[in-house]
């Protein structure tokens, strides 16, 4: 192959190689509430520091796996993930992020502690001086088709596990192709199909999901205020901060609607997550112009997320918060407030409902 060296590797394996020889106790971190396409590129490299290091890596996240389609991803590749909390970084000797980078508010590392090695698709920040290997900052709809070349421009075997989670990070990331990909995301795919184990790639998609999943839901359009051709939606406390993507995913299916914010609150921590059907939005701009001051925000493209930590802050509190974080979006978006009203008519709950779990 072009550009590959006696041995047939091709560059980037080179390179990566030679950050991580003789490395005996490696850990691959994700990003807080790990989407596939964090789990899938740490099950990938996993797989490579098992055949070059001949080390077992652990897999290590913060926050928590809510999605159903997630949670089944876990159980039907058998993927083992720990808790940070539970592990001993001075421990490791190799430190690996993936779909993340060092600096970024949902991808906590311990102070002073630099990974060896970052693999990431979103927009770079700075390199830290310790990063031994970093390939980021590549325009590619998936972190898990940089960790798939490595494999299929190396002639690296694939087993159904690996193959499956990478193809399933790379469909997610990408909502099947339709959104961001680019022609080695397709070429990684294509590749992919042919060893991955599509039934349980089907299981995974269409993971069946606990009563009280349908609540939020209902929580979601009953709280769905639209302003011009914005939307939001306040959840209050959600058990999974998973959904507050997937209810601003949902109501964007409107098609009166070309933003919508959805937020919710889990563990003492506002999230929003912003979404929008222009091709050309700046989500992340957007997201961080909600948040502003208060919190911490990222995306790309069409979507977009941000927490904002509310620590002991009282009812009021919350909700001046709240409140803030909508006038502030539907500035950045340049929604005309004055035109308002619930998106579904009748629903609106009026502010003594009890029904409504409002923070
Ligand atoms: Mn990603």
């Amino acid at each position: 192959m072009n550009g590959n060296d006696k041995d047939g590797r091709d560059p980037r394996l080179v390179q990566l190689l030679n950050a991580v020889r003789g490395r005996r106790k490696p850990l691959i971190q994700t990003h807080n509430n790990p989407d596939p396409d964090a789990l899938g590129s740490a099950v990938g490299m996993q797989a490579l520091y098992k055949r070059y290091l001949n080390a077992e890596a652990r897999i290590v996240f913060g926050g928590i796996v809510g999605r159903a389609e997630n949670r089944a991803m876990l159980r039907l590749l058998r993927i083992e993930i720990v808790p940070a909390h539970k592990v001993d970084y001075d421990s490791c000797d190799l430190l690996t992020l993936v779909d993340a980078q060092p600096g970024m508010g949902h991808a906590p590392l311990p102070e002073g502690r630099v990974p060896e090695v970052v693999i990431d698709h979103h927009p770079p920040r700075q390199k830290p001086a310790g990063t031994l290997y970093w390939d980021v900052g590549r325009p590619l709809g998936a972190t898990c088709t940089i960790v798939a070349l490595l494999f299929l421009r190396n002639r690296i075997p694939l087993d159904t596990k690996v193959a499956t989670a990478l193809l399933y990070g790379i469909k997610s990331d990408t909502h099947d192709l339709g959104e961001g990909a680019t022609p080695d995301d397709v070429e990684a795919f294509r590749e992919l199909l042919v060893h991955a184990d599509n039934s349980t790639l089907s299981r995974i998609e269409n993971a069946r999901v606990p009563p009280p999943y349908f609540a939020v839901f209902r929580r979601a359009i009953a709280n769905a205020l639209v302003y011009d051709f914005a939307c939001v939606s306040h959840l209050g406390k959600i058990d999974n901060p998973d959904m507050v993507a997937e209810m601003a995913d949902f109501l964007l299916r409107c098609e009166d609607l070309r933003w919508t914010m959805v937020t919710g609150i889990y563990n003492k921590t506002l999230h929003l997550s912003v979404r929008s059907s222009d091709p050309n939005a700046h989500a992340g701009g957007v997201a961080r112009l909600a948040v502003g001051v208060m919190g911490a925000a990222g995306g790309h493209g069409r979507m977009s997320g941000g927490q904002i930590p509310l620590g002991k802050a009282d009812k009021k509190t919350r909700l001046q918060v709240i409140s803030a974080v909508t006038d502030s979006f539907l500035d950045a978006v340049k929604a005309k407030r004055t035109l308002s009203h619930a998106l579904v008519a009748g629903t609106l709950p009026d502010e003594t409902d009890t029904s409504v779990e409002f923070p």
